[in-house]
């Protein structure tokens, strides 16, 4: 039996064993299925199947699986995979990763425009990953390029900070530059850190342009609530804290728990806790720490939740070493 309840609302997201792929890409409510491995690898056809060249670092395989509570729609325009239901949109595209500057630009740029033309105007959540992103190409490093273009798209458009969206990026195994993202009818509520600086008022030393993201994203659906945590690492303030994994891990922890906590009290969320998370994703910058990780984590979370995946990626700043993302997909009642 796969974990997913048939009643989530607008879709949900688990953690699978690879060996329901078959099944999963025949069932018309499947809005993405997303492999993790050495190499990348592009949709086949029109439903939106792709694998991240970010290796898992556990045995068994996992597919990240999104799953609609309506039939979906599939096609593809200008190029992007897109799959959607009313309410809402999922998306995956391939730009080149080669001077990341103009390829953020782009893709950030296709993005829009697919927003616009669909009527899905409220981005939510998106991820990206492109390779060396700590390499310096030309002037910039990879990471701060990829932010400049980024922000060359949205100057222009004028997105207020209060409407970025949820994010995660981090460094891939060699291939494109891999987007995808998730978009409504209306929008979600910005959930910012009281223990950091908001990434879009970062100091010019991380980046000539600050990062365009909001730290989490809380979402009312008409009939649950869900909150998408971006990518969370040992930073204080706009600092990177700590040399060791294990005390970021702690650092990191505290992070994603604020972020929580504030949702619950000024917005109220249902869940009030990390162990409530339905999901998180843990990118290591190096597999060699996975062993003390995932053990700590085991003994600090000891029940079934949050659903775990370990992935290789790198993060954006040469002193982090881990960075952790995490979902809340409604059902408060049943989460303890
Ligand atoms: C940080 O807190 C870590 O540039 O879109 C996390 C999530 C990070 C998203 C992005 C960067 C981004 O600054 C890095």
């Amino acid at each position: 039996m796969l974990p997913i309840k048939p009643s989530s609302r607008p879709f949900t997201v688990a953690y699978v064993d690879a060996r329901h792929k078959q099944e999963l890409l025949a069932d018309n409510q499947t809005l993405a299925l997303i492999g993790f491995d050495e190499s990348a690898r592009g949709p086949a056809g029109d439903a939106c199947e792709f694998t991240l060249a970010l290796p898992q670092l556990e045995e068994t395989r996992q597919l990240e699986y999104w799953k609609a509570a309506s039939p979906v729609t599939h096609e593809q325009i200008d190029g992007i995979h897109v799959a959607r239901t009313p309410d809402v949109l999922f998306a995956y595209l391939e730009q080149p990763a080669d001077d990341m500057r103009h390829d953020a630009r782009a893709a950030y740029a296709r993005l829009y425009r697919l927003l616009e033309k669909t009527g899905y105007p409220h981005l939510l959540r998106v991820w990206n990953y492109f390779p060396r992103l700590l390499e310096t190409d030309g002037a910039e490093q990879r990471y701060r390029a990829f932010c400049v273009g980024r922000h060359e798209t949205l100057a222009p458009l004028a997105i207020p900070p209060q409407s970025l969206p949820a994010a995660s990026a981090l460094g891939s195994f060699p291939g494109p530059f891999q987007f995808y993202f998730l978009a409504a009818k209306s929008p979600g509520i910005q959930i910012e850190n009281p223990r950091q600086v908001s990434a879009f008022n970062y100091p010019p030393r991380y980046s000539p342009r600050s990062p365009a993201f909001s730290r989490a994203l809380f979402k009312h659906w008409p009939e649950s609530e869900h909150l998408y945590i971006s990518g969370t690492a040992s930073i204080v303030g706009h600092e990177s804290r700590h040399r060791e994994p294990l005390p970021q891990l702690e650092e990191t922890l505290s992070n994603i728990e604020a972020l929580i906590s504030t949702a619950h009290h000024r917005h109220a969320l249902p869940i009030s806790h990390f162990a409530q998370l339905d999901l998180i994703k843990i990118y290591l910058s190096h597999p060699q720490w996975l062993p003390q990780v995932k053990s700590a984590l085991q003994s600090r979370f000891p029940g079934s939740k949050p659903a775990r995946l370990f992935l290789q990626g790198t993060v954006c700043r040469e002193d982090l070493l881990l960075e952790i993302e995490g979902m809340y997909l409604g059902r408060a009642k049943d989460s303890g």
